[in-house]
């Protein structure tokens, strides 16, 4: 072939390669059109290989020419490469909305906080603000601390209000969050304003709303003159706070050995909103927050001069708050696993057998 006619041969190859590259619209093709034209053996490449074969006054010319035809073709099939991976691009967003195909993957938290949970933060947030001090206090707790700092000795029949979970070692697990008013004030004296959230556990017969294992809020506030109207209207701004809207409250006398006198404070039940269910019992009522001025038996046990102070003291049913907060009818379901909605109290896991180790005298 003359230097003519390679000429011609290479417009024509240039053309052809022009010509294929409008059809192709993927990359595979792309690639085996490359290794068609530039290969060795390809339309143009067996013409770089035949360079040597030229007299070595035209292989200058000739080599010149065919390099250029190559960086020209190899250019114009890179163009169409980039132009067809870009139109893949584009086609996948707009199946996917703004989804971007390109971004690399975004870390997602596991799981989520526990309604109690989410409660129990919400309810120490209102009460920081109000100047009160969270505590915590052992579940596994003393006798003394559970009962004769509260002024409940062994043999006060008041005993028999907590079904108790006796240890080994004649300590108990805690019955309630009121040991830590004991506590509390053995820490940090009067004037005191402290809540302790916690989970207490009763030896109970369980349903919708009893379970063994549950968490409650102590509240105590020590300071002077302190009256049953201060805790009536905290009661009010919690529960109005945390449940987002006006709540219906109901005081009615109470008996609790260390308080004097002592009230109970219930909600309208939010699951039926007063016209009775079975988490209420019926009665459109949630007993959720006992209270009452703090015994002076209990003052003097946790050294506070009775002369001087008086206070209040409450005890939230902190899991059944949060049963009316997010609408849960039965409270077995904050403890069991099972994430599907309850349909039979049967789908708890039947009856749990505990036994009490000791009964109190
Ligand atoms: C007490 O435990 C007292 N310590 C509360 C108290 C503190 C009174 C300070 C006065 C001064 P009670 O046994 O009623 O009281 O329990 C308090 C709240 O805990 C109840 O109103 C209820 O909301 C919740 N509660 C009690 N037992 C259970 C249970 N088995 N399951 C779920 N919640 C319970």
């Amino acid at each position: 072939m003359n230097l003519d006619q390679l000429n011609q041969r290479i417009t024509e190859i240039q053309a052809e390669v022009a010509a294929a590259l409008t059809d192709i619209n993927n990359v595979d093709a792309v690639r085996s059109l490359e290794t068609s034209v530039l290969g060795k053996k390809g339309s143009l490449g067996s013409l770089i290989t035949g360079v040597k074969d030229y007299p070595p006054d035209q292989r200058g010319q000739v080599g010149k020419s065919v390099n250029r035809a190559k960086t020209l073709i190899k250019a114009s099939l890179d163009e169409r490469l980039t132009q067809i991976q870009s139109d893949q691009v584009t086609a996948a967003n707009a199946l996917a909305g703004d989804f971007d195909p390109t971004l690399p993957g975004q870390p997602r938290p596991l799981g989520s906080v526990h309604p109690v949970t989410a409660v129990q933060w919400e309810v120490e947030r209102l009460f920081e603000r109000l100047g009160f001090t969270v505590e915590a206090g052992p579940e596994m707790e003393t006798e003394h601390n559970n009962f004769e700092a509260l002024n409940i000795p062994a043999s006060h029949p008041a005993r028999d209000m907590h079904d108790t979970f006796w240890l080994d070692n004649g300590k108990v697990l805690r019955t309630h969050t009121s040991p830590v008013q004991h506590r509390s004030m053995l820490k940090f004296g009067a004037p005191l304003r402290v809540i302790v959230p916690g989970r207490c556990f009763r030896y109970e017969t369980l349903d919708a709303s009893h379970e063994n294992t549950f968490h409650q809020v102590e509240g105590l506030l020590i300071d002077r003159d302190i009256s049953l109207g201060n805790l009536i209207a905290l009661a009010k701004t919690l529960l109005t706070e945390v449940m987002n809207r006006d709540v219906e409250l109901r005081v009615r006398p109470g008996y609790f050995p260390f308080v004097e006198p002592g009230i109970e404070i219930d909600m309208n039940c939010a699951i039926c909103e007063g016209s009775g269910c079975p988490t209420c019992k019926h009665s459109g009522w949630i007993e959720i927050l006992p209270a009452g001025m703090v015994h002076p038996k209990v003052l003097e046990a946790g050294n506070i001069d009775t002369d001087k102070y008086t206070g209040f003291a409450f005890g939230l049913g902190l899991t059944r708050l949060a049963m009316m907060k997010y609408g849960i009818k039965d409270i077995r379901v904050l403890n069991s696993g099972d994430l599907r909605p309850i349909t039979s109290p049967t789908r708890i896991g039947g009856p749990i057998v505990w036994s009490r180790r000791k009964t109190p005298a």
